[in-house]
């Protein structure tokens, strides 16, 4: 009896783990296919549009790892049904196809089980959900009476391992989730194929760069990207439109060779920075005309780096600043931009300078001045230097032809960055040529 009880127990406890598991068909949207019609020669057709849940409940996100379709219409594998594509969303909500949604793999055919499926997938599946579309091409060869309706059959994991081998079907994820296990997810929509031989569709065209909403600088901006007519035609024209608005473009033609499927590229230089607008522009031989989506983009010029090179960074000092450098012990004064050296104490003292005035600054910087002539004499000032003799109030610049010229006044003295602590008392006796007055 206890042993019943048990294994009612355990039954019942595996049955609730199941259901929790598994995701049904009511787990997923199923949104309606676009077009009612198929064409020859056409791909990326939409035929089915499903968004697969994630019932995680801790929050972080499932993985697709396989798929599987099946028709449950009568087009043939080869023609009516020449490729299967699956598609994750991207760009905005919704199938745009080439270009913005992200192309996930082709899948194979398996005629043992009349199923395509596209295994060993990584594709996140978010809180909210994965959008994924699957797309069929067509051939040239195919037949009016065939029609279409996809669908994701029911999960079959025959060895039930929670993962996809070849002869399971459904749709298979990281988590225990796979599903749907109550049947199939059914396109609502019967498509039927058009034999029409007249080309009506016009070509896709997209951009692939630049990205959209980038900042764009080096010159010249490349950009490039691919075009296929849809139908039976070619390529004759593309063209590119660029403008600071949508309802402003330039359009320039592109030299191109005919085909069906090309590459494009347009090497483009702006006048002006700014907001720019980029629009492509295909045409077939019919005369069918398709366009890419806008493209904005950023355009601002290279600036120049603004670090100044080192020694334009180091303050320009002045004629007359003593300095000395930091790992030396040699004081110099500035005299028409180079050190002089001060060659002992005596000159030093001699000339009325004073130790406290010496600016110690780095050997760099030190080794930026050339050196000028040594300094041996006590009565004779270097270029540069502000004198006053001791008994008069008059201050003179000593000029580098040994002049010296009177400054007028105070106010052209301290108009020319002048302090009166620079200022070299000297004797009454030492003499220079006077030289023209200094009056502004
Ligand atoms: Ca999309
Ligand atoms: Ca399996
Ligand atoms: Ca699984
Ligand atoms: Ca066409």
């Amino acid at each position: 009896m206890f042993k019943k009880i048990a294994l009612v127990c355990f039954l019942f406890l595996a049955l609730a783990v199941g259901s929790v598991s598994a995701a049904v068909i009511s787990d997923f949207t199923v949104n309606d296919t676009a077009t009612d019609f198929l064409y020859p020669t056409t791909w990326d057709n939409l035929v089915l549009d499903i968004t697969v849940p994630n019932l995680k409940t801790d929050g972080t996100n499932d993985t697709l790892q396989a798929i599987t379709f099946k028709n449950n219409g009568n087009a043939r594998v080869s023609y009516e049904i020449a490729a299967v594509k699956v598609w994750a969303d991207g760009g905005s909500a919704g199938w745009q196809g080439w270009g913005t949604d992200q192309l996930l793999g082709t899948a194979t055919y398996d005629g043992n089980n009349s199923l395509w499926y596209l295994n060993n997938l990584a594709a996140t599946v978010g809180t909210n959900g994965l959008r994924l579309f699957a797309t069929i091409d067509t051939a040239v060869s195919i037949n009016s009476r065939k029609t279409l309706q996809f669908y994701v059959p029911a999960l079959v994991d025959n060895n039930d391992n929670g993962v996809f081998d070849l002869s399971d079907a459904g749709l298979y994820l990281a988590s225990p989730h796979d599903g749907p296990t109550d049947g199939d997810l059914l396109s609502s929509n019967l498509q039927a194929v058009n034999t029409s031989t007249i080309d009506f569709l016009a070509p896709q065209i997209i951009i692939n760069t630049p990205a959209a909403g980038v900042s764009l600088s080096s010159l010249p901006i490349t950009i490039s990207g691919e075009t296929r007519d849809q139908g039976r035609g070619n390529i004759t024209s593309v063209r590119l439109g660029i403008g600071t608005s949508e309802a402003n473009l330039i359009w320039s033609t592109l030299s191109i060779s005919s085909a069906s499927y090309l590459a494009w590229q347009y090497g483009w230089t702006p006048l002006a920075e700014g907001i720019y607008y980029l629009k492509a522009e295909a045409t077939d031989n019919s005369g069918n005309i398709g366009y890419s989506s806008i493209t904005i983009v950023n355009y601002t010029k290279n600036v120049e780096p603004s670090t100044p090179p080192v020694e334009e960074s180091m303050p320009i000092l002045k004629d007359g600043t003593l300095i000395k450098g930091a790992a030396g012990s040699q004081i110099y004064v500035l005299s028409n931009g180079q050190k002089c050296w001060i060659t002992s104490e005596a000159v030093f003292l001699g000339l009325g300078y004073h130790w406290d005035k010496i600016q110690t600054i780095s050997e760099t910087e030190l080794n930026r001045y050339t050196a000028g002539a040594d300094l041996i004499i006590t009565y004779r000032h270097p270029a540069g230097t502000l004198i006053k003799y001791q008994t008069y109030p008059q201050v003179f610049l000593i000029t580098a032809d040994g002049q010296r010229r009177h400054i007028l006044n105070e106010t052209v003295f301290l108009g020319l960055g002048y302090h009166w602590d620079e200022i070299i008392t000297i004797p009454d006796w030492e003499s220079y040529p006077d030289g023209a007055e200094i009056t502004s």
